[in-house]
Protein backbone atom coordinates (compact mmCIF):
# COMPACT_ATOMS: atom_id res chain seq x y z
CA UNK A 1 0.00 0.00 0.00
CA UNK A 2 0.90 3.42 -0.27
CA UNK A 3 3.62 4.79 -3.22
CA UNK A 4 6.50 5.62 -1.13
CA UNK A 5 7.19 8.71 -3.22
CA UNK A 6 4.63 10.48 -4.95
CA UNK A 7 5.85 13.25 -5.74
CA UNK A 8 8.50 11.62 -8.62
CA UNK A 9 11.78 12.42 -7.34
CA UNK A 10 11.09 14.95 -4.22
CA UNK A 11 10.78 12.73 -0.97
CA UNK A 12 11.71 15.28 2.18
CA UNK A 13 8.80 15.78 4.36
CA UNK A 14 8.45 18.77 6.69
CA UNK A 15 6.43 18.31 9.62
CA UNK A 16 4.76 21.67 10.09
CA UNK A 17 3.98 21.76 13.98
CA UNK A 18 1.28 23.76 15.35
CA UNK A 19 1.34 25.64 11.82
CA UNK A 20 -2.41 26.94 11.03
CA UNK A 21 -3.79 26.30 7.76
CA UNK A 22 -3.71 29.61 6.65
CA UNK A 23 -0.04 30.20 7.07
CA UNK A 24 1.08 26.17 5.74
CA UNK A 25 -0.74 27.72 2.33
CA UNK A 26 1.17 30.75 2.41
CA UNK A 27 4.76 29.18 2.85
CA UNK A 28 3.98 26.06 0.32
CA UNK A 29 3.78 28.94 -2.27
CA UNK A 30 6.71 31.24 -0.77
CA UNK A 31 9.53 28.82 0.21
CA UNK A 32 8.11 24.96 0.19
CA UNK A 33 7.68 24.00 -3.06
CA UNK A 34 10.49 26.24 -5.00
CA UNK A 35 13.03 25.01 -2.25
CA UNK A 36 12.36 21.15 -3.10
CA UNK A 37 9.96 19.72 -0.78
CA UNK A 38 7.82 16.37 -1.53
CA UNK A 39 5.50 16.81 1.19
CA UNK A 40 4.27 18.91 4.41
CA UNK A 41 3.33 16.73 7.12
CA UNK A 42 -0.11 19.16 9.27
CA UNK A 43 -0.86 18.75 12.69
CA UNK A 44 -4.32 16.48 13.50
CA UNK A 45 -6.69 18.26 11.66
CA UNK A 46 -10.31 17.13 13.94
CA UNK A 47 -12.29 18.80 16.13
CA UNK A 48 -10.44 18.17 19.85
CA UNK A 49 -10.51 19.87 23.35
CA UNK A 50 -10.04 23.36 24.15
CA UNK A 51 -6.89 25.21 25.83
CA UNK A 52 -3.83 26.25 25.59
CA UNK A 53 -1.09 23.38 25.33
CA UNK A 54 0.04 22.38 22.24
CA UNK A 55 -1.39 18.51 22.94
CA UNK A 56 -4.96 19.62 22.66
CA UNK A 57 -4.93 18.78 19.04
CA UNK A 58 -4.28 14.86 20.09
CA UNK A 59 -7.74 14.59 21.95
CA UNK A 60 -10.25 14.23 19.23
CA UNK A 61 -14.16 15.18 20.24
CA UNK A 62 -15.39 14.66 16.60
CA UNK A 63 -14.18 13.81 13.07
CA UNK A 64 -15.49 17.84 12.00
CA UNK A 65 -12.70 19.32 10.26
CA UNK A 66 -12.28 22.35 12.75
CA UNK A 67 -9.15 22.62 15.22
CA UNK A 68 -7.08 25.64 16.50
CA UNK A 69 -5.26 25.25 13.28
CA UNK A 70 -8.29 26.19 11.11
CA UNK A 71 -11.65 25.25 9.67
CA UNK A 72 -12.82 23.21 6.73
CA UNK A 73 -12.49 25.40 4.02
CA UNK A 74 -8.85 27.13 4.92
CA UNK A 75 -7.91 23.54 5.40
CA UNK A 76 -9.33 23.05 1.90
CA UNK A 77 -8.00 26.20 0.87
CA UNK A 78 -4.35 24.94 2.05
CA UNK A 79 -4.15 21.68 0.54
CA UNK A 80 -4.95 23.14 -3.28
CA UNK A 81 -2.28 25.64 -2.77
CA UNK A 82 -0.23 23.20 -1.78
CA UNK A 83 -0.56 21.21 -4.23
CA UNK A 84 -0.61 23.95 -6.69
CA UNK A 85 3.05 24.71 -5.37
CA UNK A 86 3.93 20.76 -5.99
CA UNK A 87 3.56 19.58 -2.90
CA UNK A 88 1.44 16.79 -1.26
CA UNK A 89 -0.05 16.93 2.19
CA UNK A 90 0.11 14.09 5.17
CA UNK A 91 -2.18 15.10 8.24
CA UNK A 92 -1.20 13.79 11.71
CA UNK A 93 -4.06 11.16 11.94
CA UNK A 94 -5.57 9.81 15.46
CA UNK A 95 -6.65 6.07 14.96
CA UNK A 96 -6.16 5.01 17.93
CA UNK A 97 -8.26 7.06 21.10
CA UNK A 98 -10.64 9.48 21.31
CA UNK A 99 -10.32 12.44 24.20
CA UNK A 100 -8.66 12.11 27.93
CA UNK A 101 -10.43 14.60 29.57
CA UNK A 102 -13.60 13.77 32.05
CA UNK A 103 -15.99 16.13 29.81
CA UNK A 104 -16.29 19.24 27.99
CA UNK A 105 -17.14 21.36 24.47
CA UNK A 106 -14.59 20.53 21.85
CA UNK A 107 -13.17 23.66 19.88
CA UNK A 108 -15.99 23.46 16.95
CA UNK A 109 -18.79 23.13 19.63
CA UNK A 110 -19.24 19.90 19.92
CA UNK A 111 -19.88 18.43 23.91
CA UNK A 112 -18.68 15.18 24.76
CA UNK A 113 -17.75 12.95 27.88
CA UNK A 114 -15.37 10.30 28.48
CA UNK A 115 -16.73 7.44 26.73
CA UNK A 116 -19.47 9.66 25.39
CA UNK A 117 -18.89 11.52 22.00
CA UNK A 118 -22.16 12.02 20.35
CA UNK A 119 -23.32 10.75 17.29
CA UNK A 120 -19.47 9.11 16.59
CA UNK A 121 -18.66 6.59 19.58
CA UNK A 122 -20.38 5.46 22.96
CA UNK A 123 -19.53 3.08 26.01
CA UNK A 124 -19.39 0.10 23.67
CA UNK A 125 -17.03 1.18 20.96
CA UNK A 126 -14.27 2.03 23.71
CA UNK A 127 -11.84 -0.49 25.22
CA UNK A 128 -11.82 -0.96 29.00
CA UNK A 129 -8.76 -3.49 29.36
CA UNK A 130 -9.43 -4.45 33.17
CA UNK A 131 -5.64 -5.10 33.46
CA UNK A 132 -5.09 -2.34 35.66
CA UNK A 133 -5.92 0.25 37.91
CA UNK A 134 -7.92 2.70 36.08
CA UNK A 135 -7.54 0.73 32.62
CA UNK A 136 -3.53 2.93 31.82
CA UNK A 137 -1.28 1.44 29.85
CA UNK A 138 1.89 0.40 32.40
CA UNK A 139 3.61 -2.29 31.23
CA UNK A 140 4.97 -2.01 27.89
CA UNK A 141 5.78 -5.94 27.98
CA UNK A 142 2.04 -6.96 27.17
CA UNK A 143 0.89 -6.74 24.24
CA UNK A 144 -2.93 -7.25 25.09
CA UNK A 145 -2.15 -4.10 27.61
CA UNK A 146 -0.27 -1.74 25.13
CA UNK A 147 -2.95 -2.39 22.65
CA UNK A 148 -6.10 -2.38 24.43
CA UNK A 149 -5.74 -0.18 27.60
CA UNK A 150 -5.13 3.54 27.58
CA UNK A 151 -2.64 5.70 26.55
CA UNK A 152 -2.47 8.45 29.19
CA UNK A 153 -5.95 7.76 29.93
CA UNK A 154 -6.91 8.37 26.28
CA UNK A 155 -9.94 7.21 25.31
CA UNK A 156 -9.08 3.72 23.46
CA UNK A 157 -10.93 3.04 20.02
CA UNK A 158 -12.20 -0.75 19.94
CA UNK A 159 -10.07 -0.59 16.29
CA UNK A 160 -11.58 -4.65 15.81
CA UNK A 161 -15.13 -3.80 15.60
CA UNK A 162 -16.66 -3.31 12.38
CA UNK A 163 -18.23 -0.21 13.25
CA UNK A 164 -15.44 1.70 14.69
CA UNK A 165 -12.78 0.07 11.75
CA UNK A 166 -16.12 1.94 9.11
CA UNK A 167 -16.00 5.14 11.44
CA UNK A 168 -12.54 5.72 11.17
CA UNK A 169 -12.41 4.90 7.42
CA UNK A 170 -15.32 7.08 6.92
CA UNK A 171 -13.15 9.81 8.62
CA UNK A 172 -9.92 9.04 6.48
CA UNK A 173 -12.04 9.04 3.39
CA UNK A 174 -13.50 12.50 4.10
CA UNK A 175 -9.32 13.66 4.33
CA UNK A 176 -8.64 12.08 1.27
CA UNK A 177 -11.92 13.69 -0.48
CA UNK A 178 -10.52 17.25 0.03
CA UNK A 179 -7.17 16.11 -1.49
CA UNK A 180 -5.00 14.25 1.50
CA UNK A 181 -2.20 12.68 -0.11
CA UNK A 182 -0.97 10.61 2.95
CA UNK A 183 -1.46 9.80 6.78
CA UNK A 184 0.74 9.66 10.01
CA UNK A 185 -0.68 7.01 11.91
CA UNK A 186 -0.01 8.59 15.62
CA UNK A 187 0.33 5.96 18.22
CA UNK A 188 0.10 3.52 15.72
CA UNK A 189 2.28 0.99 18.40
CA UNK A 190 -1.39 1.16 20.31
CA UNK A 191 -3.33 0.03 17.43
CA UNK A 192 -3.04 -4.07 16.46
CA UNK A 193 -1.39 -3.60 12.94
CA UNK A 194 -4.22 -6.26 11.36
CA UNK A 195 -6.61 -3.59 12.52
CA UNK A 196 -4.88 -0.57 10.88
CA UNK A 197 -4.65 -3.21 7.69
CA UNK A 198 -8.63 -3.52 7.76
CA UNK A 199 -9.14 0.28 8.03
CA UNK A 200 -6.65 1.10 5.06
CA UNK A 201 -8.61 -1.53 3.07
CA UNK A 202 -11.91 0.65 3.09
CA UNK A 203 -10.07 3.66 1.90
CA UNK A 204 -10.65 5.01 -1.64
CA UNK A 205 -6.79 5.32 -2.54
CA UNK A 206 -3.62 4.63 -1.70
CA UNK A 207 -2.62 7.34 0.55
CA UNK A 208 0.82 7.70 1.61
CA UNK A 209 1.13 6.36 5.30
CA UNK A 210 4.10 6.22 8.06
CA UNK A 211 3.14 4.68 11.29
CA UNK A 212 4.41 5.77 14.80
CA UNK A 213 5.48 2.65 16.63
CA UNK A 214 8.52 3.88 19.06
CA UNK A 215 10.45 0.61 19.76
CA UNK A 216 13.52 0.82 22.11
CA UNK A 217 15.11 -2.63 22.02
CA UNK A 218 12.94 -4.81 24.66
CA UNK A 219 9.39 -4.45 22.87
CA UNK A 220 7.20 -6.51 22.59
CA UNK A 221 4.55 -4.60 19.77
CA UNK A 222 7.53 -4.75 16.66
CA UNK A 223 7.99 -2.20 14.11
CA UNK A 224 8.61 -4.40 11.64
CA UNK A 225 4.73 -5.87 12.28
CA UNK A 226 3.58 -2.94 10.60
CA UNK A 227 5.98 -2.98 7.65
CA UNK A 228 2.80 -4.35 5.47
CA UNK A 229 0.62 -1.23 6.12
CA UNK A 230 3.71 1.47 4.79
CA UNK A 231 6.14 3.32 6.27
CA UNK A 232 7.36 3.03 9.65
CA UNK A 233 8.90 6.24 11.94
CA UNK A 234 12.26 4.51 12.86
CA UNK A 235 12.93 5.94 16.27
CA UNK A 236 16.26 3.83 16.81
CA UNK A 237 17.61 6.28 14.15
CA UNK A 238 16.56 9.22 15.93
CA UNK A 239 18.46 7.88 19.08
CA UNK A 240 21.32 6.68 17.72
CA UNK A 241 22.04 9.88 15.70
CA UNK A 242 21.50 12.13 18.57
CA UNK A 243 24.36 9.83 20.77
CA UNK A 244 26.55 9.93 17.42
CA UNK A 245 26.57 13.16 17.36
CA UNK A 246 27.01 13.92 20.75
CA UNK A 247 30.05 12.47 20.87
CA UNK A 248 29.11 9.01 22.49
CA UNK A 249 29.92 5.51 21.38
CA UNK A 250 31.68 5.28 17.92
CA UNK A 251 30.61 8.64 16.55
CA UNK A 252 28.94 9.83 13.41
CA UNK A 253 31.96 6.71 11.34
CA UNK A 254 29.67 4.37 12.93
CA UNK A 255 26.12 5.22 11.01
CA UNK A 256 27.93 4.24 7.46
CA UNK A 257 25.22 1.41 7.18
CA UNK A 258 21.98 1.42 8.96
CA UNK A 259 20.52 -1.41 6.96
CA UNK A 260 22.27 -4.30 9.10
CA UNK A 261 20.59 -3.03 12.58
CA UNK A 262 17.71 -5.03 13.05
CA UNK A 263 15.57 -1.66 12.02
CA UNK A 264 13.14 -1.69 9.80
CA UNK A 265 14.70 -1.69 5.91
CA UNK A 266 15.76 1.73 4.51
CA UNK A 267 12.79 1.71 2.08
CA UNK A 268 10.19 1.12 4.85
CA UNK A 269 11.78 3.88 7.41
CA UNK A 270 10.33 7.59 7.92
CA UNK A 271 13.32 8.87 9.62
CA UNK A 272 13.85 12.04 11.64
CA UNK A 273 16.45 13.86 13.69
CA UNK A 274 13.42 15.19 15.94
CA UNK A 275 10.04 15.46 15.84
CA UNK A 276 7.38 17.21 18.19
CA UNK A 277 7.91 14.52 21.11
CA UNK A 278 11.60 13.83 20.63
CA UNK A 279 12.04 17.77 21.10
CA UNK A 280 10.63 17.81 24.73
CA UNK A 281 11.57 14.77 26.14
CA UNK A 282 15.45 14.65 24.99
CA UNK A 283 14.86 11.52 22.76
CA UNK A 284 16.98 13.82 20.26
CA UNK A 285 19.22 16.42 19.20
CA UNK A 286 16.71 19.23 19.15
CA UNK A 287 17.43 23.26 17.46
CA UNK A 288 19.51 24.08 20.64
CA UNK A 289 21.85 21.34 20.65
CA UNK A 290 25.92 22.17 21.46
CA UNK A 291 28.13 22.92 18.30
CA UNK A 292 26.13 22.73 15.64
CA UNK A 293 25.18 19.70 16.00
CA UNK A 294 21.38 19.80 14.95
CA UNK A 295 22.73 21.26 11.99
CA UNK A 296 25.32 18.82 11.29
CA UNK A 297 22.93 15.71 11.91
CA UNK A 298 20.29 17.11 9.56
CA UNK A 299 22.69 17.41 6.57
CA UNK A 300 23.82 13.73 7.56
CA UNK A 301 20.42 13.03 7.76
CA UNK A 302 19.14 14.11 4.01
CA UNK A 303 22.74 13.15 2.55
CA UNK A 304 22.60 9.77 4.01
CA UNK A 305 20.26 7.11 1.61
CA UNK A 306 18.87 5.61 4.94
CA UNK A 307 14.52 5.90 4.80
CA UNK A 308 12.51 8.51 3.68
CA UNK A 309 13.69 12.02 5.79
CA UNK A 310 11.57 14.23 7.74
CA UNK A 311 12.41 17.56 9.10
CA UNK A 312 10.61 18.97 11.59
CA UNK A 313 9.60 23.04 11.77
CA UNK A 314 8.96 24.32 15.04
CA UNK A 315 9.03 26.58 17.60
CA UNK A 316 11.28 27.25 20.68
CA UNK A 317 9.89 26.50 24.21
CA UNK A 318 10.94 26.54 27.72
CA UNK A 319 7.39 24.96 28.98
CA UNK A 320 7.23 21.32 27.31
CA UNK A 321 3.24 22.01 27.57
CA UNK A 322 3.06 25.58 25.72
CA UNK A 323 1.96 26.15 22.19
CA UNK A 324 2.87 27.76 19.62
CA UNK A 325 3.61 31.31 19.90
CA UNK A 326 0.92 32.79 18.07
CA UNK A 327 -1.39 30.41 15.38
CA UNK A 328 0.68 31.48 12.28
CA UNK A 329 3.61 30.23 11.44
CA UNK A 330 6.29 33.02 10.95
CA UNK A 331 9.54 32.90 8.29
CA UNK A 332 11.73 35.65 8.00
CA UNK A 333 14.83 34.95 5.35
CA UNK A 334 16.62 31.88 6.17
CA UNK A 335 15.08 31.20 9.36
CA UNK A 336 12.43 32.33 12.03
CA UNK A 337 11.02 35.16 13.84
CA UNK A 338 8.17 35.59 16.95
CA UNK A 339 9.18 32.34 18.38
CA UNK A 340 9.03 30.28 15.24
CA UNK A 341 12.00 28.63 14.28
CA UNK A 342 11.48 27.83 10.13
CA UNK A 343 14.28 24.87 10.60
CA UNK A 344 12.92 23.75 6.60
CA UNK A 345 14.57 27.63 5.50
CA UNK A 346 17.79 27.36 7.02
CA UNK A 347 20.10 27.53 4.26
CA UNK A 348 21.98 24.55 5.36
CA UNK A 349 18.67 22.28 5.70
CA UNK A 350 16.97 23.53 2.65
CA UNK A 351 20.23 23.54 0.59
CA UNK A 352 20.63 19.53 1.54
CA UNK A 353 16.85 19.31 0.34
CA UNK A 354 18.00 20.36 -3.51
CA UNK A 355 21.10 17.46 -2.70
CA UNK A 356 18.27 14.69 -1.99
CA UNK A 357 16.50 15.09 -4.70
CA UNK A 358 19.29 15.52 -7.30
CA UNK A 359 20.85 11.90 -5.79
CA UNK A 360 18.17 10.03 -5.59
CA UNK A 361 18.05 6.69 -4.50
CA UNK A 362 22.05 6.57 -5.77
CA UNK A 363 24.31 4.70 -3.46
CA UNK A 364 27.37 5.22 -1.06
CA UNK A 365 30.74 5.94 -2.64
CA UNK A 366 33.99 6.98 -1.81
CA UNK A 367 33.26 6.96 1.39
CA UNK A 368 35.84 7.70 3.80
CA UNK A 369 36.59 8.55 7.71
CA UNK A 370 39.99 9.73 8.93
CA UNK A 371 38.69 9.70 12.73
CA UNK A 372 35.43 9.22 13.86
CA UNK A 373 34.05 12.32 13.84
CA UNK A 374 34.48 12.93 10.13
CA UNK A 375 33.04 11.37 7.41
CA UNK A 376 32.60 12.52 3.94
CA UNK A 377 30.96 10.49 1.55
CA UNK A 378 29.36 10.63 -2.47
CA UNK A 379 26.09 9.60 -3.87
CA UNK A 380 26.75 7.88 -7.35
CA UNK A 381 28.15 10.83 -9.20
CA UNK A 382 25.68 13.02 -8.74
CA UNK A 383 26.49 14.65 -5.40
CA UNK A 384 29.35 14.35 -2.41
CA UNK A 385 29.35 15.77 1.11
CA UNK A 386 31.69 15.88 4.14
CA UNK A 387 30.56 16.45 7.75
CA UNK A 388 33.28 17.41 10.34
CA UNK A 389 31.89 16.75 14.18
CA UNK A 390 35.03 17.56 15.27
CA UNK A 391 37.09 20.73 17.49
CA UNK A 392 39.32 21.19 14.65
CA UNK A 393 39.23 22.43 10.74
CA UNK A 394 39.29 19.47 8.40
CA UNK A 395 41.65 20.18 4.96
CA UNK A 396 41.84 17.49 2.91
CA UNK A 397 41.69 16.14 -0.59
CA UNK A 398 38.41 14.51 -1.79
CA UNK A 399 38.19 11.23 -4.62
CA UNK A 400 35.22 12.24 -5.61
CA UNK A 401 32.90 10.74 -8.34
CA UNK A 402 31.37 14.05 -9.43
CA UNK A 403 32.15 15.35 -13.42
CA UNK A 404 34.93 17.57 -13.58
CA UNK A 405 33.17 21.09 -12.82
CA UNK A 406 32.53 24.18 -10.29
CA UNK A 407 30.55 23.40 -7.80
CA UNK A 408 28.08 25.62 -5.12
CA UNK A 409 28.27 24.63 -1.50
CA UNK A 410 24.77 24.09 -0.49
CA UNK A 411 25.64 24.27 3.01
CA UNK A 412 26.64 28.19 2.98
CA UNK A 413 25.37 29.30 -0.41
CA UNK A 414 22.92 29.06 -3.17
CA UNK A 415 23.43 28.62 -6.86
CA UNK A 416 22.29 30.24 -9.77
CA UNK A 417 23.32 30.72 -13.26
CA UNK A 418 26.89 29.37 -12.61
CA UNK A 419 27.33 31.58 -9.38
CA UNK A 420 27.03 30.80 -6.27
CA UNK A 421 26.43 33.44 -3.29
CA UNK A 422 29.14 31.25 -0.89
CA UNK A 423 32.03 29.10 -1.15
CA UNK A 424 32.20 26.83 -3.66
CA UNK A 425 34.85 24.02 -5.84
CA UNK A 426 36.71 22.82 -8.46
CA UNK A 427 36.46 19.26 -8.95
CA UNK A 428 39.20 18.00 -11.67
CA UNK A 429 40.14 14.20 -12.11
CA UNK A 430 37.80 13.11 -9.96
CA UNK A 431 39.54 14.78 -6.63
CA UNK A 432 38.86 18.65 -5.00
CA UNK A 433 40.88 19.96 -1.93
CA UNK A 434 38.62 21.47 0.73
CA UNK A 435 38.58 22.82 4.26
CA UNK A 436 35.43 21.41 6.48
CA UNK A 437 35.42 23.76 9.50
CA UNK A 438 35.06 22.67 12.84
CA UNK A 439 31.82 21.72 13.80
CA UNK A 440 30.37 22.13 9.89
CA UNK A 441 29.71 20.29 6.77
CA UNK A 442 29.82 20.96 3.28
CA UNK A 443 27.90 19.36 0.06
CA UNK A 444 27.71 19.53 -3.62
CA UNK A 445 26.00 18.02 -6.39
CA UNK A 446 25.32 18.41 -9.71
CA UNK A 447 22.26 20.61 -9.80
CA UNK A 448 24.07 23.34 -8.17
CA UNK A 449 26.38 24.14 -10.41
CA UNK A 450 28.87 27.46 -9.88
CA UNK A 451 31.59 29.94 -8.90
CA UNK A 452 31.48 31.60 -5.47
CA UNK A 453 33.68 33.18 -3.39
CA UNK A 454 36.62 31.16 -2.07
C1 LIG B 1 1.51 10.33 20.32
N1 LIG B 1 2.04 9.35 19.78
O1 LIG B 1 1.77 8.11 20.08
C2 LIG B 1 1.85 11.74 20.04
O2 LIG B 1 3.00 11.81 19.19
C3 LIG B 1 2.01 12.43 21.35
O3 LIG B 1 2.42 13.76 21.13
C4 LIG B 1 0.69 12.35 22.10
O4 LIG B 1 0.82 12.84 23.45
C5 LIG B 1 0.22 10.91 22.27
N2 LIG B 1 0.60 10.04 21.24
C6 LIG B 1 -1.30 10.87 22.31
O5 LIG B 1 -1.82 11.17 21.03
C7 LIG B 1 0.51 14.20 23.65
C8 LIG B 1 1.24 14.71 24.89
C9 LIG B 1 0.61 14.16 26.16
C10 LIG B 1 -0.87 14.51 26.18
C11 LIG B 1 -1.50 13.81 24.96
C12 LIG B 1 -3.00 14.06 24.85
O6 LIG B 1 2.62 14.31 24.83
O7 LIG B 1 1.24 14.82 27.30
O8 LIG B 1 -1.46 14.02 27.37
O9 LIG B 1 -0.89 14.37 23.76
O10 LIG B 1 -3.29 15.43 24.80
C13 LIG B 1 -2.19 14.96 28.12
C14 LIG B 1 -1.65 15.08 29.54
C15 LIG B 1 -1.85 13.73 30.25
C16 LIG B 1 -3.33 13.35 30.27
C17 LIG B 1 -3.81 13.29 28.82
C18 LIG B 1 -5.31 13.00 28.76
O11 LIG B 1 -0.27 15.42 29.48
O12 LIG B 1 -1.38 13.86 31.62
O13 LIG B 1 -3.52 12.06 30.87
O14 LIG B 1 -3.58 14.59 28.20
O15 LIG B 1 -6.08 14.04 29.33
CA1 LIG C 1 -5.44 0.95 21.39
Amino acid sequence: LGPRNPSGNKSVIIQMFEWNWDSVAAECSAFIGPAGYGFVQVSPPQEHITGPQWWTDYQPVSYNITSKRGNRSQFEKMVSACHSAGVKVITDTIWNHMAGVDSGVGVGGSSFTHYDYPGIYQNQDIHHCGLEPGDDIVNFSNREEVQTCELENLADLATETEYVRGRLAEYGNDLLSLGVDGFRLDAAKHIASSDIANILSRLNGHPYITQEVINGDDDVVLASEYVPNGDVQEFRYTSAVRDAFSGNGDGIASLQSLDDRGWVSGTSANVFVANHDTERNGGSLRWDSPSNTYITATVFSLAHPYGTPTVISSYSFTDTDAGAPNRAGTCSGNGGSNGWLCQHRMLAISGMVGFRNAVGISEITNWVSPQSQQIAFGRGSTGFVAINNADSDWTATFITSLPDGNYCDVIHGTASGGTCSGPSVSVSGGKFTAIVAARNAIAFHTSALGTGSS
